[in-house]
């Protein structure tokens, strides 16, 4: 991306899945000096604080739908939404930091409201792509993908005050391995672009990240980030409330994270599912700020 100013957004969403921690994973990214990490590449960077989300224990939490929280985690995706459009209005880079993965309803909102075709690069475990009808378990952050092509409850596919904010051939879904079956159908019948953890193993991620470039290239104006850190192996990726074995590795991300550098296609970014609280000392985080380095331009010589 061409040197622009960042706009560093934190939003403290647990809302959207039953483990409790990953709201603080805004504050654990700050405090392995995100910002710190911008300015040194020479960014102009302004930390724009959290968004509000109800904190659990006051939340009208009475699900009217087996849809858990739907009220709270539609109200904070509303904001996120808002704040993301300001952002990009005022020409910064947002950088939404998670929170879990519900919060992309409400990030894609922001951005979509500007683009023309905008892309979306799901870098994530999961599929992200269940509804009522399939989830297994009822969580927000398990439908998002969906909710942004505009299937799903009308409370989320709502947020911003349009949809869909996404068209399913301008999506590329990367590290997918937990896939349920209902996901599967939707990628079938929407034929949504999935490189799952075998094409990884099979073509490489230089393959992978090339192909998915020039894919991208070819149909869209501005294309949108979305990584859950559960996308990389749990052994170096362990904060996360979701994890899945056999996963991307450190190296391979960090070189998916620099080739979309050198692309300079990558107009927004988040970085979700951070769960300081099942980690060992931080590290999550500190993955998450050193994969955000490399997506902005920082070289290992
Ligand atoms: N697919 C399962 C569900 O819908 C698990 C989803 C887990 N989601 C995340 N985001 N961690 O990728 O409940
Ligand atoms: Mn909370
Ligand atoms: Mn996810
Ligand atoms: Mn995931």
């Amino acid at each position: 991306m061409m040197k622009q100013k960042i706009s560093i957004i934190g939003v403290p969403m647990d809302l959207g899945q039953m483990r409790r921690g990953v709201d603080m994973g805004p504050s654990a990214v700050r405090y392995a000096d995100l910002s710190e990490r911008l300015k040194k590449l020479n960014y102009d960077v302004t930390d724009e604080g959290d968004i509000e989300i109800e904190i659990k224990e006051r939340a009208d939490l009475h699900d009217y739908t087996s849809l858990k929280n739907l009220e709270a985690v539609t109200k904070g995706n509303e904001r996120l939404s808002t704040k993301v459009r300001e952002v990009v209005e005022k020409g910064n880079f947002p950088l939404v930091i998670g929170g879990d993965h519900s919060i992309a309803i409400g990030t894609l909102a922001g951005v979509g409201k500007r683009a023309n075709n905008l892309g979306v690069i799901w870098y994530d475990a999961h599929g992200d792509l269940n509804t009522l009808e399939t989830s297994p378990s009822g969580n927000v952050h398990g439908m998002p993908l969906a909710v942004s092509l505009g299937i799903g409850h009308e409370k989320l596919t709502n947020i911003g005050g349009y949809m869909p904010k996404l068209k399913p051939e301008n999506v590329v879904i990367i590290g997918a391995r937990s896939l349920d079956d209902g996901e599967k159908k939707l990628i079938r019948d929407k034929g949504i672009k999935v490189y799952t953890m075998h094409e990884i193993d099979r073509l490489g991620m230089t393959k992978v990240m090339e192909e998915t470039i020039s894919y991208l290239k070819k149909r869209t104006d501005q294309v949108h980030l979305s990584l859950d850190l559960d996308g990389l192996d749990p052994r170096e990726a362990p904060g996360v409330g979701t994890p899945v074995v056999g996963g991307i590795s450190y190296r391979e991300s960090h070189l998916a994270m620099e080739m979309l550098a050198e692309a300079e296609f990558i107009t927004s970014a988040e970085f979700v599912e951070i769960n300081p609280i099942l980690d060992n000392s931080n590290k999550t985080a500190e993955v998450a700020v050193a994969l955000i380095g490399s997506l902005l331009g920082e070289k290992l010589l």
